[in-house]
Formats: C-alpha cells, sequence, structure tokens
C-alpha cells in the first residue's frame, strides 16, 4: 500500500540481516557510570547523610502574584510547530545515520575507532568493502523513510524543514524578549544552580518536590532545563550541523575545531539528538504526572483550568496529526520521492545557491593531517574497455572533451599532465557521513576550460564515468561551470603523493571541494560541456540524483 518495490529495488531496501544493533566502547559505559555517580550517587549520599535538602519551589507555591501569568497564543504555536519540526528532524536525522552506521571522534573516520556504532561488521582488511556495503537498515517506525540506503530522501525531509524549525526558534526567542515571557526560562541569579540541585536531590531520591503552578512558575530544575534545551541545544544543533557542509568546512575550517574536527561535529550533533529525545520522553511523563489535564490546558488553550479536558483532547489531536503525517511522509517517501526531492532543490537548493555555493574552498590542511584510512565508495568498473585500459596502465587511455565548447579535445594521460598540475590536501565528505583527509594532485578544470574554450551558453559541466551506478547505467554528475573553476577543482592522477589507484578512482577522478563526495566522479571516461543538466540522463543532474534522489547542488 504505501510502497511498491522491484526485485531489484527490494534487494537493496530489505538486506538479509536488519536487526538493530548497537556497539559502543567500554569508556562509553565508563563515561556514563562516572556521570551517574557524581549526580544520582551524589543525590543519594547527600539525603542519607544529611536528609532532604530545602526544597527551593516552596516559596514558589503562593505566587500566582508572579509577573509572567500563563502562555499567550504565540508561544503555543511555537511550542507545537518545534515538537512537530523536531520529531521529523530527528525521524529523518535517524535514517540519515543509519547510511553510514558509525560514529567517532576522529576525522578520518578510520573502522575500529568508532566510539558508537550500529553495526556489527568488521571491517575486512583484503577485500573491497565501500562505505555503500556498510549501510544498514533501518526500520521505518523509527527513520524516515527508514530501510536502507534511502539517505537522498531522508536528508530531503530533513533540509527543507531545518530553515523553519531555525525559523520558528528565532520568532520564539525574539517573542520570549519582546514579552516578559523570558522571565520564566532565562536564569537571573546564580542561585539556580544550588535550587536545580535540592530539586534534582528531590527527584533522584523519589521524594517528590513541591508542584509550583507551571502557569505562574516553574521550579529550578525545570527552568533550567527548557532553558538549556532552547539556548544551548539549538544553538550546538545548528552549528554541529552546518559543520558537517563541505562548502562552509571547505571555507570556514575554524568551524568543525569547535567539536574538534568534523567527526566529532557530527557525533555531537548525534548526542544532541540523543539530549532533544530523552528532554522528549522526560517532559512528558513530567507533564502527565503532575497534572496531565491542567497542564494540557496550559500549553493549548492558554488556559489554567484544572478541570476541563479539552487541552487535552487537543494535544491528543496534535499528537494523532503528526502520527498521521509521518504516514503520508512515508508514502510520500515512496510514491512521490520527486516531490521530496523538487521540494528540496526548490528550498534549499536555492538557499545554498545563493549563499554558502558561492564561498570558496581555502587551503588548510597539512601533510600530516592526511587520514591513514579513506573509506573507498563506488562499483568498480567492469566493462572490458576500462579493463583493458587498465592492463596497459592506462597508457591508451584518452579523456574524450566535448559539448559545446570551440575546441573539443582528446588528451592522453601525458598529455594532460603537461598541460599543469595542482596539488591540495582536502577534505572529502561522503553524503553518508564519513570524511577523511587526503592529497590530491592533478590538472585544474580551470586550465581544461581554457584550452576548450567553452560557449558563453555552457553553464554546467558533465563527468561521464566507466563506472555503473548502485541501480546500474552509467555513473556520472554535473557540476556548475562556476564552481569547477574554483580552487581546488581538478581532475585528479595523484592521491598522497602516489598514482591514483584503481580502487579510488584510476586514470582521472574528479575534485570539487565545495561538494559532497558523490560529485566527484571516478574512473573519468569524458567529459561534455552543457547548457542545462536536464538533457542529460534523467535530468537530475547526476546517476545519484536520477536514482537515489540526491541534491543537484550537494553544499551541504
Ligand atoms: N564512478 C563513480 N564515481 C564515484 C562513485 C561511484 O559510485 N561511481 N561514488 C562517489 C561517492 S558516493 C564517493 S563518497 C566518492 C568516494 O571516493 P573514494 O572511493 O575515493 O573515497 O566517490 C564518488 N565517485
Ligand atoms: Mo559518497
Amino acid at each position: 500500500m504505501f510502497t511498491h518495490f522491484s526485485q531489484e529495488e527490494k534487494e537493496v531496501q530489505y538486506p538479509k540481516d536488519r536487526k538493530l544493533y548497537i556497539r559502543s566502547k567500554p569508556v562509553v559505559f565508563v563515561i556514563i557510570g562516572i556521570a551517574l555517580l557524581v549526580t544520582v550517587g551524589v543525590a543519594w549520599l547527600q539525603y542519607l547523610t544529611f536528609g532532604l535538602p530545602r526544597d527551593p519551589s516552596a516559596a514558589l507555591l503562593s505566587a500566582t502574584e508572579a509577573s509572567v501569568k500563563g502562555f499567550p497564543l504565540w508561544l503555543i504555536f511555537c511550542h507545537w510547530i518545534n515538537f512537530f519540526f523536531l520529531m521529523i528532524l530527528i525521524r529523518s536525522g535517524l535514517s540519515i545515520l543509519f547510511d553510514h552506521p558509525r560514529l567517532y571522534f576522529n576525522e578520518g573516520s578510520k573502522p575500529g575507532t568508532e566510539w558508537l556504532k550500529f553495526t556489527p561488521i568488521e571491517v575486512p582488511k583484503d577485500e573491497l568493502w565501500t562505505a555503500k556495503d556498510d549501510a544498514r537498515y533501518i526500520s521505518p517506525l523509527l527513520g524516515l523513510p527508514g530501510y536502507r540506503h534511502t539517505v537522498g530522501i531522508a536528508r530531503g525531509w530533513h533540509f527543507i524543514h531545518v530553515p523553519f524549525f531555525v525559523l520558528n526558534g528565532l520568532i520564539f526567542v525574539m517573542l520570549l524578549f519582546a514579552t516578559d515571557q523570558w522571565l520564566r526560562l532565562v536564569p537571573t541569579s546564580f542561585q539556580i544552580i544550588p535550587d536545580a540541585w535540592n530539586v534534582f536531590v528531590h527527584y533522584a531520591t523519589f521524594n517528590m518536590p513541591l508542584e509550583p503552578n507551571g502557569f505562574y512558575h516553574y521550579n529550578a530544575l525545570q527552568q533550567l532545563a527548557y532553558f538549556g534545551v532552547i539556548f544551548i541545544l539549538a544553538p550546538v544543533a545548528m552549528l554541529s550541523g552546518m559543520s558537517m557542509s563541505p562548502a562552509i568546512e571547505s571555507r570556514f575550517h575554524w568551524l568543525p575545531k569547535l567539536f574538534g574536527n568534523r567527526q566529532g561535529a557530527r557525533s555531537i550533533h548525534f548526542l544532541v539528538m540523543l539530549a532533544y529525545a530523552v528532554f522528549v520522553i522526560v517532559h512528558v511523563s513530567m507533564v502527565a504526572a503532575t497534572g496531565l489535564v491542567r497542564n494540557m490546558n496550559h500549553i493549548t488553550l492558554g488556559t489554567d483550568n484544572p478541570s476541563s479536558n479539552t487541552g487535552l483532547f487537543i494535544g491528543i489531536g496534535i499528537l494523532l496529526f503528526t502520527i498521521g503525517f509521518f504516514v503520508y511522509a512515508h508514502w510520500v517517501s515512496w510514491r512521490r520521492p520527486r516531490w521530496v526531492q523538487r521540494t528540496s532543490a526548490f528550498i534549499n537548493g536555492n538557499l545554498w545557491y545563493f549563499t554558502i555555493n558561492k564561498l570558496k574552498p581555502k587551503p588548510y590542511y597539512k601533510k600530516e593531517d592526511i587520514s591513514p584510512f579513506f573509506w573507498p565508495n563506488g562499483k568498480l568498473p567492469t566493462s572490458e574497455e576500462w579493463k583493458n585500459l587498465a592492463k596497459n596502465q592506462f597508457k591508451d587511455y584518452k579523456l574524450k572533451i566535448s559539448g559545446l565548447v570551440e575546441n573539443p579535445v582528446e588528451l592522453s594521460l601525458e598529455e594532460l599532465k603537461k598541460l599543469g598540475k595542482e596539488q591540495n590536501i582536502t577534505m572529502h565528505h561522503c553524503i553518508q557521513g564519513w570524511s577523511g583527509v587526503a592529497e590530491w594532485g592533478g590538472l585544474p578544470l580551470k586550465a581544461i576550460a581554457n584550452l576548450v574554450k567553452p560557449h558563453p551558453t555552457a553553464t554546467t559541466v558533465v563527468f561521464y564515468s566507466f563506472g555503473e551506478g548502485l541501480y546500474g547505467g552509467v555513473y556520472y554528475d554535473t557540476h556548475t561551470l562556476d564552481n569547477c573553476l574554483k580552487p581546488g577543482s581538478i581532475l585528479a592522477w595523484e592521491m598522497n603523493y602516489e598514482p591514483l589507484s584503481v580502487v579510488y578512482g584510476a586514470p582521472l577522478r574528479l575534485r570539487v571541494e565545495n561538494q559532497l563526495g558523490y560529485k566527484m566522479v571516478k574512473w573519468i571516461e569524458s567529459i561534455e560541456f552543457v547548457e542545462t543538466p536536464k538533457t542529460v540522463g534523467k535530468g537530475y543532474g547526476g546517476k545519484n540524483e536520477d536514482d537515489e534522489f540526491f541534491d543537484l547542488l550537494a553544499n551541504t
């Protein structure tokens, strides 16, 4: 009903092993243990030795005189819109995560160095195991859209909602300070910290603290938690998210450094998601445990009515709407995937095109930054033509460059090498989530453009591969001519100061540093200058764009 897979698709989307694995390093459990000890452990120690501390909420109980009364309509709307977007971001984010089910704190994404992984697989050392092989299945109950290799559509859902999630947050925070509502959230004295601890000791030792009426006041711990979710988690989510963008990372190298490195940012992005998820669970439980009916009237109607069920029904309505939306989103993901792709192109494609795509990559990495491991991706070419060329170390290879150019050419590797060479040490960002730093040497695309002289109408450059895509058919991708002329955009025949090996794209592979990995075509067969990507393949700008609904502009 909601999906219809061909046999070919089934093999991709339903792998044999669909179990959910979670593995972590012992050190992670040690850290969790220590964290519990210094919170719950210390709370119990204090309780058993000194008894319950003073309950700071006592002073708030009679405070119907508080300066903040109730919840205005804008706050109610922002709250529920935020909830709805957050669910979309978490579920689509999980789907994205499972395309590379490993989390690291080192930028080279070396297998074996994960602090958390969702796969039992040990990467084999003596056979080719690609990042694509490594992707795992996630149930569509957890992920949007779930299954395996649905990172394209999952990113569509994720990014379409990011600008609106941020906008809603900005409106919320602005109105918070334009009214007196900030007073209930923003601590104005450091007294909040001992007070919050005292409330925590109550909860941790199962002595329920006094409950101030949330219409007027939150207890100290509650206030700190809400403050943290809005003013700490949200900005960290945004910064760590931005750190993963190749367009941003290649220009502002300091940004991922805030999190150690690019994989640190990815891990923190995941931990923020986890913190949000835990917050939602605890928050909803507390709402239920401290007077569900009255609390629901607060946050849906903005009234302090302890007996009317209207608020509760509205809350249930919002929940059902959200679940309904996810059923619909699942249907759209499988039956109308181009809608998601086109909407994302309209919203994010345009947004990136006029902003971060304009950034120029800046040299940064040094020789010692080169990653000891570099995930391979893609299917090795199987054509006789390529195999024969490889057998002869590509001595008979000729790169064909044609299309809307004044001077079409065919060049051997030797001839290309005579035209010039640029060397860059850069970070590769795969759409799946892994990264790695490597040195690349080859001919700047600028030199090619100077040689072939594209017509003024040529805005797009197509790179065709000898290899095939995931579902078969020639692998290709396109770039704007503009991006091809940026620093670091080269046709590489060298990787880490050695001739490019077969696995990494011999004889030639592309580097365009403000784009994601899938745009860096390996095993290049020919190049064509065209007016628009619409006339190539299925017209979406590349093999992955055609078959897996990836973005035409891969800045993030
Ligand atoms: N021909 C071809 N090129 C390709 C691919 C592919 O499948 N076929 N995969 C792309 C993807 S998704 C990535 S991440 C990079 C991987 O490059 P690497 O193998 O050097 O890490 O190659 C890109 N180029
Ligand atoms: Mo990739």
